[in-house]
């Protein structure tokens, strides 16, 4: 979607800013931070929401890079897969790998022919080649006996970027399986395919199948099945602390029958159907409930699951789901539970070992549904939470549960005492800015999450909204005694199938090309300086176009976080009794259309060193920017 700037004149600012931005006048703001007191802040604040959309799961952030590779669904057809040389593919129907994975991949090979044959594949419309060494995994069926050369190729160019022999011997009675891995050299963008070939002569005449051929590069942590580095480790030093999944409409299904299914996405990948995914496309669940875990631990964040409740999308197909008829869902999700919080000695905690992980998850907070104030969710919703939330209390009393809304016409009309409230808001960023208390006005009685939140009707995240995305987050800091986590949404995005823009990160699959949007600074320097009480701030000035929050962490460390929206640049002094040095980081730009893309990353944060004799810290802040001062 195009986007359509909404006028320089803020709201925000008075007549004076705006007289004086002509003379380019910097404005004045003194804070003064008071270190007694204070309210509790939440150490969960900042985490990420995770739904499989734009790619950002299948050919995103989950390490296996082949599309189409169980050729899946109910109508499979060759997406992303070519033959080579003299042969042809086929879908065949009557060589399962397994009941999950009902077809293979045949390849035809011509009668007499000498030359090379084989099958390729063209990733998610490309493939990263990291220069890592990279690993194989397939099953083969078919009489051979003889090397299969599994390369990565340049589309255009023949560049090789990876290539390794393997020798095989397989029959036509079962199929064989085939782990190979193979050493690349980085390749300089994502036009890349990737080839399984053989000498046509040791095969004429004859078919093989293949099955679920899998690709992965040294994963994050290099965790079998594991994460793709190049987005993990952009992820990983936001410093985030929650990670919110599988969804997102994502998790409800168009229809009941394609719900996320919790137990279709666990144990080995060829026993995972895959699901028809909520966003137009096939998940196959590779990235399935254990891998999300896994991600969890592996990046120190606290999962937040979200259970299936009864509402899928659209409503045709006997959904909402009420009264008796929810019962077994409800007996899902406890059996789900107990998959994830079960010992060993427990029916499902005995299924999850068997798939390789004896202790239990830690888990404590759970969402029911997501979004159920919203396409004819809302007036059901207070029963279906009322029975999800009975049965789950009941068995696991610690654990946090969290309405999908915060509208308390779908609400009951009491919440259970501990229960938390989950409100969205995707705005302009003149709209975010008029949220900023939105907060400070709401219901106090419960605690809230902010499962999504973004700029809307951009391709990228721009900096005035990434102020504006600032000015909410210390709209939500202020109050986080009761706004206990906050997570950005999307978050990844496949530049070249995208369903909804923007998105915190994009990405192609040139391997470089993992982007730090101006919004994904805001969240990362929000992340990372984060304390654990909130402190008073008293000053001459109103709020806007400047805004601020303070909080206080471990030993003397103050973080004071800071907005500019507008076109003026601001002279800031902050004091805080007592201290002496202090790290000040400021992203912004001039231009507050200015976007961090695929075309160019012309906005970076600005890191500088400061000093003060007397507690008293000045700087200046730039035209539509974002600081934090962290001080000690
Ligand atoms: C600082 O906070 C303390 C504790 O809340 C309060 O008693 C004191 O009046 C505040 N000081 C100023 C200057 O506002
Ligand atoms: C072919 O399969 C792909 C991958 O599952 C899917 O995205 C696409 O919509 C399908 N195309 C047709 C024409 O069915
Ligand atoms: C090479 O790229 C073209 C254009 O995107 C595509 O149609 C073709 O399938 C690719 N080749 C392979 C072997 O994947
Ligand atoms: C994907 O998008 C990038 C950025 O727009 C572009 O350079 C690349 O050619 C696209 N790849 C394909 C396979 O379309
Ligand atoms: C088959 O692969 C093995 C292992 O990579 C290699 O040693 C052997 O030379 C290859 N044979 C042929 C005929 O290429
Ligand atoms: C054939 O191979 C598949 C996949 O490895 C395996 O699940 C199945 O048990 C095998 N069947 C027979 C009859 O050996
Ligand atoms: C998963 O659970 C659903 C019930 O929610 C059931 O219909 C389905 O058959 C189960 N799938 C498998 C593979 O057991
Ligand atoms: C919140 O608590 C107040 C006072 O205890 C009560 O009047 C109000 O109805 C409560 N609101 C909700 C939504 O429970
Ligand atoms: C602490 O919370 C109370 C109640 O919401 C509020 O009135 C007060 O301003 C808050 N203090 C700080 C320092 O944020
Ligand atoms: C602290 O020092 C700065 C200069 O470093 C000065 O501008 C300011 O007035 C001083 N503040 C106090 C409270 O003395
Ligand atoms: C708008 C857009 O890019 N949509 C694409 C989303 O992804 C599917 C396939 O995964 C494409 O078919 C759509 O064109």
């Amino acid at each position: 979607m195009p986007f359509k700037g909404p006028s320089i004149m803020q709201s925000g600012l008075s007549a004076l800013s705006i007289c004086c931005a002509l003379f380019q006048t910097a404005q004045g703001v003194s804070l003064e931070v008071n270190k007694s007191g204070g309210n509790a802040s939440s150490p969960l604040m900042y985490g990420f929401m995770f739904e499989d959309i734009n790619h950002s799961g299948d050919g995103g952030i989950y390490g296996q890079m082949l599309q189409n590779n169980g050729l899946q669904g109910t109508t499979p057809n060759l997406t992303a897969w070519g033959s080579v040389g003299d042969s042809t593919i086929a879908i065949d129907y009557d060589n399962p790998l397994t009941t999950a994975i009902p077809n293979s991949l045949r390849l035809d090979v011509a009668k007499d022919t000498t030359g090379t044959v084989g099958v390729t594949n063209a990733g998610y419309w490309g493939i990263p080649v990291d220069g890592s060494e990279h690993q194989t995994y397939f099953w083969i069926k078919g009489d051979l006996s003889g090397n299969i050369t599994a390369s990565l190729v340049g589309n255009g160019t023949g560049t090789v970027y990876g290539s390794t022999s393997i020798p095989i011997t397989s029959t036509s009675d079962n199929f064989t399986y085939v782990d190979a891995s193979l050493s690349t050299s980085k390749a300089p963008d994502g036009d890349v395919y990737f080839q399984l070939s053989l000498d046509g002569s040791e095969v004429a005449g004859a078919s093989l199948y293949f099955g679920l051929v899998q690709l992965f590069p040294t994963t994050y942590k290099k965790r079998y099945n594991g994460l793709q580095p190049r987005i993990a480790n952009v992820l990983e030093a936001v410093g985030a602390s929650f990670l919110r999944f599988p969804g997102g409409n994502n998790i409800e299904g168009e229809y009941l029958d394609n719900r996320w299914k919790w137990n279709e996405t666990i144990g080995p990948v060829q026993d995972r159907p895959g699901r028809w995914g909520t966003w137009g496309y096939y998940n196959t669940d590779g990235l399935g409930l254990d891998e999300y875990f896994y991600w969890c631990e592996d990046m120190g964040l606290e999962p937040l699951l979200a259970i299936w409740d009864g509402f899928a999308l659209e409503s045709g197909a006997g959904t909402p789901v009420t009264g008796d008829a929810l019962t077994p869902y409800i007996d899902d999700a406890l059996n789900e539970l107990e998959y994830v919080l079960g010992d060993s000695s427990t029916t499902y905690g005995a299924m999850r070992a068997a798939n390789g992980r004896t202790e239990p998850w830690k888990v404590t907070m759970v969402e029911i549904g997501n979004e159920d104030h919203l396409g004819g969710g809302c007036a059901t919703y207070a029963e279906r939470f009322t029975a999800f939330y009975d049965a789950i209390h009941a068995k696991y009393p610690d654990l946090t549960l969290i309405a999908s809304t915060n509208e308390v016409s779908c609400l009951p009309s009491t919440m259970p005492t501990g229960a938390m409230v989950d409100y969205h808001d995707y705005n302009t960023p003149d709209g975010l800015v008029d949220q900023f208390d939105y907060f400070d006005n709401i219901d106090r009685n419960s605690s809230y999450l902010v499962g999504e939140y973004a700029q809307n009707n951009v391709d990228y995240p721009i900096m005035q909204g990434s102020v504006g995305e600032a000015i909410f987050m210390i709209g939500m800091e202020r109050n986080s005694d009761l706004i206990k986590m906050a997570s950005y949404a999307p978050l990844l995005q496949l530049v070249n199938s995208t369903q909804w823009t923007p998105n915190l990160i994009p990405f192609t699959q040139s391997p470089d090309e993992v982007i730090e949007t101006t919004s994904y600074y805001v969240q990362q320097m929000f992340s990372v300086n984060l304390g654990d009480t909130v402190k008073e701030v008293s000053s001459d000035s109103a709020f806007g176009p400047v805004y601020w929050v303070a909080s206080s962490g471990s030993g003397s460390n103050y973080y004071v976080k800071l907005a500019n929206y507008g076109s003026d640049t601001q002279d800031l002094s902050v004091t805080i009794d007592g201290l002496t040095t202090a790290k000040l980081t400021v992203v912004g730009d001039d231009d507050p259309n200015a976007a961090n893309t695929p075309d160019g990353t012309p906005v970076v944060p600005v890191h500088s060193d400061l000093k003060s004799s007397n507690g008293t810290f000045t700087f200046t802040m730039p035209a539509w920017s974002v600081a934090v001062l962290a001080a000690s």
